[in-house]
């Protein structure tokens, strides 16, 4: 059976991470990456890969992707070992930082070029995280469709779009953290019933309170089928 890796990268990704890492699954391999100590030292995970040190101060890149760049690249050879081990990964970031944004470009560029099946589940920054945040997204965006199979980008802004006004940021964000892990849920699951391999995301979007996800398949007969998968948020991943 191909062995599948998730990895979470820099704090979204690492929270994500988490999330999953409540509902362990037997037979995956879970792995937190980032340049903060403090991330890594507070997640589930027990593989754990703390990149730039000697480079960056001990709270990690704070948003300077080209210290992300300097700290994985000091690594590289690390990054593809842990790419090197699995058939299928899973990446988790959520863009607009200095770590996470970089880094999942720089591993899909491994995997993809190794031929491993590459799903990349991302987030947009929220509009009022303001525009050095979302341009930084949109740059860590630009060239990812070409290098991974399976690309999700989720729209803060969507996904909160029925919490609260007055919800705490912190809790709107566990509360994101629980949609993109659903999402990983949802594919990893795919993955292991069917073995058939998503390929492609035409669009994502969110309606009536549920998450549409217009994804290309393709069959055992390698014709293209389009799928509507949708996620609906039920009241166990509303914030307790
Ligand atoms: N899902 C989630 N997203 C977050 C969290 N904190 C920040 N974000 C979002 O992720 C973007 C990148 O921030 P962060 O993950 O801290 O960057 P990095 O650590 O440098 O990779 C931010 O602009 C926010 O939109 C979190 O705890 N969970
Ligand atoms: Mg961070």
């Amino acid at each position: 059976m191909a062995t599948i890796s998730v990895i979470g990268i820099g704090s979204g990704g690492i929270n994500t991470l988490d999330v999953l890492l409540k509902n362990k699954i037997n037979g995956i391999l879970y792995t937190a990456i980032d340049t903060d100590v403090e991330s890594l030292e507070y997640s589930l995970a027990t593989e754990k890969l703390l990149l730039g040190e000697g480079i960056v101060g001990e709270h990690g890149t704070e948003g300077n992707p080209e210290l992300g760049q300097e700290a994985a690249l000091a690594r590289i050879a690390d990054l593809r070992l842990l790419i090197e081990a699995c058939d299928i990964v899973i990446l988790l970031a959520c863009a607009g930082g200095g770590t996470g944004s970089v880094v999942i470009n720089i591993l899909s560029d491994i995997a993809h070029h190794l031929g491993k099946l590459t799903i990349v589940l991302t987030s947009r920054p929220f509009i009022f995280e303001g525009s050095k945040r979302n341009d930084r997204a949109s740059e860590c965006f630009s060239d990812l469709f070409t290098k991974t199979d399976l690309l999700v980008i989720l729209p803060l802004d969507d996904m909160a779009v029925d919490i609260p006004k007055d919800t705490l940021m912190l809790d709107v964000f566990r509360r994101v953290d629980s949609i993109i892990a659903k999402a990983a849920e949802y594919l990893i699951g795919i993955l292991q019933d069917t073995g058939t391999l998503p390929l492609n995301i035409d669009e994502v979007y969110f309606d009536r309170g549920y998450y549409f996800y217009n994804v290309s398949i393709w069959d055992e007969d390698r014709y293209q089928r389009a799928y509507y998968i949708y996620l609906d948020l039920p009241d166990q991943y509303l914030i307790q």
